[in-house]
């Protein structure tokens, strides 16, 4: 994929996931499956969190500082921290998709040069702000599946199909 490729495809993520979150009671969003899944409504949490302290901040120093390291992010120990199942699922979204749009604005103005701007990500290693487009949508699609596996455990609670626990509890 090219970067407009890219940029195209993070604009998408706000309909994808309001999409999934159609018709879903209170008690569905925050319906976790055994084994230390996320709920849907911890996903959506995760998503805004990572979204501006996560890529918000790894762009933001990707082109301003040279060479920064740019620490790692917890998922799960977030989810925890911020009891990400007691909040409230229209606030969270509202806020991931404002910080998507406002990235988005930033990616839009990029250069070709800029895309070669590096960096050091932990724990993944030396990463250029191309790459780092390339980790973005791939966070954004393991979410999207994740959702999708979710809605069908609400569905059908003997589904065996349950979502990775890695997607939502490794590196975000
Ligand atoms: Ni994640």
């Amino acid at each position: 994929m090219k970067p407009n490729d890219f940029i195209a495809v993070l604009s998408e993520m706000p309909d994808n996931l309001k999409s999934r979150l159609d018709s879903l009671s209170d008690e569905q969003l925050r319906f976790k499956p055994d084994g230390g899944y996320f709920s849907i409504l911890e996903n959506i949490c995760h998503l805004q969190d990572i979204e501006i302290e996560g890529y918000g901040v790894r762009l933001q120093r990707l082109l301003t500082e040279q060479h920064p390291r740019l620490p790692d992010l917890n998922g799960g120990q977030l989810a925890l921290e911020r009891r990400y199942n007691e909040q409230k699922l229209q606030p969270a979204l509202d806020a991931f998709i404002h910080a998507r749009y406002t990235n988005l604005r930033i990616l839009e103005s990029v250069t070709k040069t800029q895309l070669a701007r590096s960096g050091f990500l932990e724990p993944i290693g030396e990463i250029t702000l191309g790459r780092l487009l390339e980790l973005w949508v791939e966070h954004d699609q393991g979410h999207i599946r994740e959702l999708e596996k979710l809605r069908a455990a609400i569905r059908e609670p003997h589904l065996t199909d349950k979502p990775e626990p890695s997607l939502s509890l490794g590196s975000a």
